[in-house]
C-alpha cells in the first residue's frame, strides 16, 4: 500500500497500533528536547518517574525562555535543570547558546527519525523529514523515561507546492498564506505534508520556518520531504552522516489537498489578534509602527538574519521606531558577528538581544500602551507582548526590516542571499554528559512540588466558574510574560493569574467554590504547550472543562492531570448552561466507558449529554487521576 511520507516514519517505528487514522498508537521515540519553561515540571515529572536511565537516543535540555534574571527565580530554575541534565545524561544548552528549535534544527534533527519536545514548536524540525511533535510536559518525561509516546493517528493534509517565492517574499509569507486559507482550526487533526516541485525551491531553514507555524494551524506536526536540499544542509552543517533520503510514495492518498504556486504568493501579515488574521501587507501599508522585533524560533535564521542585514546597510531605523533583533542560535550570531552583518545591524540603530525568544514570549521589549508592533514571530495573541492593550502584527523578516526603516508597515524591495556551504559549529554553549553524572538535584526555593489528582470520582457536582467563547488559548490560561514565566515551577503562585487576560477574578471564584466546571467554546486550549495550563486548574480544583472542541497538546495535558476533557454532544447545549450554574454529573466512570455522561444543571432544572471519546488508555489514565501514577508501572 503506497504511503505518505509521514506515515512511512509512523510505521517504521509503530511499536503498537495500526496505521488507522483515529487510532491510537504507541510510536518509539528517538529524541526528545525541552526548554526551560516547561521543562522544571519535565524534570520534577522525570524524578517522579524513579528511572536511573534514559530510553532515547538523545535527549537536550535548552535553555532559551526564561533569560532574564531580574531575581534568583529564572537562575534557580536554570540550575535545577543543569543538575537534572547531568543526572540523566542529557545534552545541556545553555542560555545565550539559542532557541531550542533552531539549535535543534542545527545541530541534532535527523531525517526519519521521531522527536517529541515540551513546546508546541518542536515540529520545527519537520522542515528535515523528521517526525516532530510538540507535547505536555509529562508526556517528554515519559517519553526520556520509557521511549514511547502515544498518540492519535491523525489524517495527512498535502500541500502541493509548484513555483517559486518572489525576491521579496520569505517562507513566512507561505504559512501566513496557508494560515489565511485554513485558519488556526485547518490543521487540527492533521499532519500537515509539503510535496510537489516547488519544495525543491525551499531551503531547510524555509522549510523548518513553515513547519514552526503549522503549530498555529492547530496540526499535529508538519512534514517535509528530505531531498538533495537536506543534504546540502545538513553537509554545510557538517553532519552529512545524518542524510537520508526520504519522501512519500509517489501514488500515496493523502485525506485532504490544497495547491499553492509559490510564484503567486505575496508578503503578507497577520493582524491582531490572531495568526490567521491574514491579510496582503499592501492592504494596509503605511500603518504607522513603534516597535519592530525580528527572531523567534519561526524566523531567527542566518539567511533571514542576512536578508535583514541586507535591507539595513547604510540605513537608519526610523526615529520612532525600537528595533530589537535577537538570533535564533549563537551559531548565528557568531557568523554574523564575523561576516559584518552584525556591525551593519548596529549601525543602522537596531538593538541586539541574546539569542533567545525574548519578546517573543514577552520576557522584555513589551511595547509602550496601545503600541503599534511588527514581530517576525509565530503568535499575536492578545497581551502575549507584555502589554495588553497592544497590537502585534507578524511579518516576514524582510518586510520587519524594510518597516523599521520607513516608521510604517511597507511591502519590502526584492532582496537575495547568497547561500552558505560552510557553517560555524559553536560547541561551547553545551554540556554533554558524562560518564558518572551527580546523583543530587539542586532545587532553590522557588521551585514547589507540582499538584497530584486523586483517583477519580463517583459523582460530582460543582459550579461553572467560567464560560468562554471560541479559540482561548493557553496563554488565556495561564498567561505568559517577564513577571510571570518566573514562577513555572511555582504553580500556587501562577494559579494567581490564571485567565486574567478574561476575567479579573478566576482564581477567587475558584477558590470561594472550591474548583469548578470551565465552559468552553471550539478549540479550547490552542496555542503553547504549557502543561501549566491544566496544572493550575488542577490545583484550583477544575474538575471538567466541557468545550465544544479541544485543542490536541492541552486536551492530553488535562487527561494528563486528571481533569475530564468532555464535549457538548449537540454543539447547541453550549447555551444550556451559563457560569454560576449548578452542574451534577453522576455515573462518571460508567459515562467514560460508554463515551457519554449526562449533565444536570440544577440551577436550570435542564440536562444536556456530554461526550468523552479517548481511548481505553485515556479512560484509564482519568480513573487513576493523571499520567503520572498509570505510567509508573507502564511497559509497552
Ligand atoms: C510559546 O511560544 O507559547 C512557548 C512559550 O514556547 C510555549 C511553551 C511554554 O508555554 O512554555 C509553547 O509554544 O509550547
Ligand atoms: Fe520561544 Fe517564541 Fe518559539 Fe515559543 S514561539 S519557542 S517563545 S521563540
Amino acid at each position: 500500500m503506497p504511503k505518505t511520507l509521514a506515515y512511512k516514519i509512523i510505521d517504521s517505528h509503530l511499536l503498537k497500533g495500526d496505521l488507522k487514522p483515529g487510532s491510537e498508537l504507541c510510536l518509539k521515540i528517538n529524541q526528545t528536547l525541552t526548554q526551560d519553561s516547561t521543562g522544571t515540571m519535565v524534570y520534577l515529572q522525570l524524578e517522579a518517574l524513579d528511572v536511573d536511565h534514559l530510553a532515547t537516543d538523545l535527549s537536550v535540555a535548552y535553555i532559551d525562555h526564561n533569560i532574564l534574571q531580574a531575581g534568583f527565580e529564572n537562575a534557580d530554575d536554570h540550575a535545577f535543570i543543569q543538575s537534572a541534565a547531568e543526572k540523566y545524561g542529557l545534552i545541556f544548552s545553555k542560555p545565550g547558546g539559542g532557541i531550542c528549535h533552531q539549535v535543534h534544527l542545527e545541530r541534532f534533527g535527523k531525517p526519519g527519525t521521531t522527536l517529541i519536545g515540551s513546546d508546541s514548536h518542536t515540529p520545527t524540525a519537520g522542515g528535515l523529514g523528521a517526525l516532530t511533535i510538540g507535547a505536555g510536559g509529562l508526556d517528554v518525561a515519559i517519553g526520556m523515561a520509557k521511549g514511547f509516546y502515544f498518540l492519535t493517528l491523525p489524517k495527512v493534509y498535502q500541500i502541493y507546492l509548484t513555483g517559486s517565492l518572489k525576491k521579496n517574499c520569505n517562507a513566512k509569507d507561505v504559512i501566513l498564506t496557508i494560515l489565511q486559507k485554513l485558519s488556526v482550526k485547518g490543521g487540527v487533526g492533521y499532519i500537515m505534508e509539503y510535496t510537489g516541485p516547488g519544495v525543491e525551491t525551499l531551503s531547510v531553514p524555509d522549510r523548518a520556518t513553515i513547519c514552526n507555524m503549522g503549530a498555529e494551524l492547530g496540526a499535529t506536526t508538519s512534514i517535509f520531504p528530505s531531498d538533495h536540499v537536506t543534504r546540502d544542509f545538513l553537509r554545510a552543517h557538517h553532519r552529512e552522516e545524518d542524510f537520508k533520503e526520504l519522501s512519500a510514495d509517489p501514488d500515496a492518498v493523502y485525506d485532504q489537498r490544497l495547491d499553492l504556486d509559490l510564484s503567486t504568493i505575496e508578503p503578507m501579515v497577520a493582524k491582531p489578534h490572531s495568526p490567521d488574521a491574514v491579510v496582503p501587507v499592501k492592504e494596509i501599508t503605511h500603518l504607522p509602527i513603534d516597535q519592530v522585533a525580528i527572531g523567534s524560533c519561526t524566523n531567527s535564521s542566518y539567511a533571514d538574519l542576512m536578508a535583514v542585514a541586507k535591507i539595513l546597510k547604510g540605513h537608519r531605523v526610523h526615529p520612532d521606531v525600537s528595533l530589537v533583533i535577537s538570533p535564533g542560535s549563537a551559531n548565528v550570531l557568531k557568523m554574523l558577528a564575523e561576516n559584518g552583518a552584525l556591525a551593519t545591524m548596529i549601525s543602522s540603530g537596531a538593538r541586539i538581544l541574546e539569542s533567545a525568544c525574548g519578546p517573543c514570549i514577552g520576557m522584555g521589549q513589551a511595547p509602550k500602551s496601545k503600541g503599534i508592533s511588527l514581530r517576525t514571530f509565530n503568535r499575536n495573541f492578545k497581551g502575549r507582548s507584555g502589554t495588553k492593550d497592544a497590537e502585534i502584527y507578524l511579518v516576514s523578516p524582510e518586510t520587519a526590516a524594510s518597516s523599521a526603516l520607513a516608521g510604517y508597515l511597507k511591502v519590502p524591495e526584492d532582496i537575495e542571499v547568497e547561500p552558505v556551504d560552510s557553517f560555524d559549529h559553536v560547541d561551547d554553549y553545551f554540556i554533554f554528559p558524562k560518564e558518572n553524572g551527580r546523583k543530587d538535584l539542586v532545587m532553590g526555593p522557588n521551585i514547589k512540588p507540582f499538584p497530584l489528582n486523586k483517583a477519580l470520582e463517583e459523582s460530582f457536582c460543582k459550579k461553572v466558574l467560567l464560560k468562554v467563547k471560541d479559540n482561548v488559548t493557553t496563554d488565556d490560561i495561564v498567561p505568559s510574560h517577564a513577571g510571570l514565566l518566573p514562577y513555572r515551577s511555582n504553580v500556587p503562585h501562577l494559579a494567581r493569574y490564571s485567565f486574567s487576560t478574561l476575567v479579573d477574578d478566576f482564581y477567587d471564584r475558584a477558590k470561594r467554590e472550591g474548583g469548578g466546571i470551565i465552559l468552553a467554546g471550539e478549540n479550547y486550549g490552542q496555542g503553547s504547550s504549557r502543561e501549566h495550563a491544566a496544572l493550575v486548574p488542577l490545583y484550583l480544583e477544575v474538575k471538567a472543562v466541557v468545550a465544544k472542541s479541544f485543542a490536541r497538546i492541552h486536551r492530553s495535558n488535562l487527561i494528563n492531570s486528571g481533569i475530564l476533557p468532555l464535549t457538548f454532544s449537540d454543539p447547541a447545549s453550549y447555551l444550556l448552561a451559563d457560569e454560576g450554574d449548578t452542574l451534577f454529573l453522576d455515573q462518571i466512570p460508567e459515562g467514560l466507558e460508554k463515551g457519554e455522561l449526562v449533565i444536570v444543571n440544577k440551577t436550570k432544572d435542564l440536562s444536556f449529554s456530554v461526550n468523552f471519546s479517548g481511548s481505553s488508555r485515556e479512560k484509564a489514565i482519568l480513573l487513576a487521576g493523571g499520567n503520572l501514577n498509570y505510567s509508573k508501572t507502564l511497559e509497552v
